[in-house]
């Protein structure tokens, strides 16, 4: 260790308590939680994990980082899918992590906001808000260990995307240790405000590249009278997406979701998950999940459900369907669709593509896709499903049967990529719909993105970062 990192050490110690300074230089203590990433793809090596316990702690701990030259990687829950969060292997960088600061400031029910620390996780949040008769709508599977500021450095996306838009849409302000360790206040909680750029917006999505967020106010919506969840069979793709229309037009603002599910991937969890009971998988190509919040009544949400589904029958989009009659069965059938990232886990090493397609396109990207990448990696086992409703897929990959995942993850994962990616591009679509870019995809945007947009994106990083001290090579390489 350098004698400068030692003098940082001792600095970070002063500042946030030595309790809260982890290192390696103590054999006992075990760091991989913060250096390897939840899809066990890279596992780095951290000069330090430091946990602050305030705004000003993080501000000062950025300060010190700053003067020796240190770099930062902002953490919260660790939950990430792009190797973002994580540490490069040289054992110099400063892991940052957000999660003692956890606290709820400011619950402010006639504006419809709350205030909340960046690590509060989101579970938590959105327990809160319901306790005082709100809904706080962002909602992924990982909801039990991912924070609010992760899920705004991500821009995250998650299952009620359909209504209520990703994290940016429901962020009002932000407060931001910037990475020479200014605090940036702009926790305002207005819903107008012109006064030049929208600094916020910079910061949600950067992936902790341009600075620390330190606390956020979030966007409130009244909790619906009810909730209803159905799970449908689907005979195709394209009788999805016809669902779905005939979902908004019927039910217009109150489906809050809409999840598509392929056969192969509903079987995954059957065989890692035997408990759950999942309807229909054996006799469909695709199950979609779909749920309707209503302000009205039970059974106004229940009618409308069965007109729906009725007339989605007639129509031939559905061939079966099944509602819920109680909170604990569409609790059920949600954590079916919850259930498929921890069942592709369990299988093993796979290869993801969370990409993005305007709706209509989809099943005609599906058919032409499947077409190509099985021809070119014959056995390659299809796990589609995702979030049909705003156009984004997980196009997931995972290896033939019985085959060496690492290898297969090795000598693969580079030109599957390429030949989904081409076509994606082929299509206007995105090659991070809701992940991010993190470390995994970064050598790819030069492929991905025009050269103007990257300029404009390397502008704002010199910029707000002139000694990219903050997040190195993730987004940007
Ligand atoms: P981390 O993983 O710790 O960090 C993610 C990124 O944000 C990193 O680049 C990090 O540097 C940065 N960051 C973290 N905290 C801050 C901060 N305070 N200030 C600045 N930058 C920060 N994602 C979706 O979008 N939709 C889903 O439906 C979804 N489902 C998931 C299901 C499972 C089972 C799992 C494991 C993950 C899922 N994810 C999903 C991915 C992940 O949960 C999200 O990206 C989430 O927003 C990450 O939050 P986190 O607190 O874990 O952030
Ligand atoms: C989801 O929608 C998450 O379940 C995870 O975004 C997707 O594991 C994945 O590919
Ligand atoms: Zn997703």
């Amino acid at each position: 260790m350098s004698p400068t990192q030692t003098q940082l050490l001792e600095t970070l110690r002063r500042t946030v308590g030595a309790a809260n300074v982890l290192t390696h230089e103590d054999p006992t203590t075990d760091l991989t939680a913060w250096e390897l990433d939840w899809r066990r793809r890279e596992r780095g090596r951290a000069l330090a994990v430091v946990r602050p316990g305030n705004t000003q702690e993080v501000a000062d701990v950025v300060k010190a980082c700053a003067a020796a030259g240190t770099s930062i990687v902002p953490q919260g829950g660790n939950t990430g899918m792009v190797v973002g969060s994580t540490p490069n292997d040289s054992g110099t960088q400063v892991v940052l992590s957000l999660t003692r600061m956890n606290k709820v400031r400011k619950l402010d029910p006639g504006n419809l906001t709350i205030t909340v620390d960046a690590g509060c996780v989101l579970q938590n949040l959105q327990e809160v808000c319901e306790k005082e008769g709100f809904l706080f709508p962002l909602s992924l599977a990982s909801e039990g260990s991912c924070t609010i500021g992760g899920n705004l450095g991500t821009n995250a996306g998650g299952t009620q995307v359909v209504r209520f838009g990703n994290t940016r849409e429901l962020c009002l302000g932000l407060e931001v240790v910037t990475a020479s360790g200014e605090i940036w206040s702009g926790l305002t909680g207005l819903r107008k405000d012109n006064t030049g750029y929208d600094l916020r917006h910079l910061f949600i999505g950067s992936e902790g590249t341009l600075g620390v967020i330190t606390a956020a106010t979030m966007k409130l919506y009244p909790m619906p009278v009810t909730q209803l969840t159905a799970f449908a069979a689907v005979p195709s793709l394209q009788a999805a997406v016809e669902l779905l229309g005939l979902a908004h037009k019927t039910i217009s603002s109150g489906l809050t979701g809409f999840e598509v599910m392929g056969q192969f991937a509903l079987s995954l969890v059957v065989k890692h998950f035997p408990q759950q009971r999942v309807p229909f998988w054996q006799d469909s190509p695709y199950c979609v999940v779909l749920e309707n919040s209503d302000n009205e009544s039970e059974e106004h949400a229940r009618a409308q459900f069965e007109r729906l589904l009725e007339a989605a029958m007639e129509m031939g989009c559905v061939t079966d369907a099944v509602v819920a009659e109680s909170v604990a069965q569409a609790k059920a059938l949600w954590h079916i669709r919850e259930s498929i990232p921890l069942a592709q886990a369990q299988e093993g090493l796979n290869i993801k593509h969370d990409i993005s397609i305007n709706v209509s396109r989809i099943p005609e990207f599906v058919d032409l896709c499947n077409g190509k990448l099985l021809q070119a990696f014959p056995g390659a086992r299809l796990v589609t499903y995702g979030h049909l409703g705003d156009g984004n897929l997980h196009y997931n990959v995972q290896a033939p049967e019985g085959q060496d995942q690492e290898k297969f993850l090795v000598e693969q994962e580079g030109p599957m990529n390429a030949l989904v990616y081409d076509i994606v591009d082929a299509f206007n679509g995105s090659i991070s719909a809701e992940h991010g870019i993190g470390s995994l995809k970064a050598d790819k945007l030069a492929h991905h993105k025009s050269p103007v947009a990257l300029g404009l994106m390397r502008a704002i990083k010199t910029a707000l970062d002139p000694h990219n001290l903050m997040n190195p090579g993730k987004v940007l390489t």
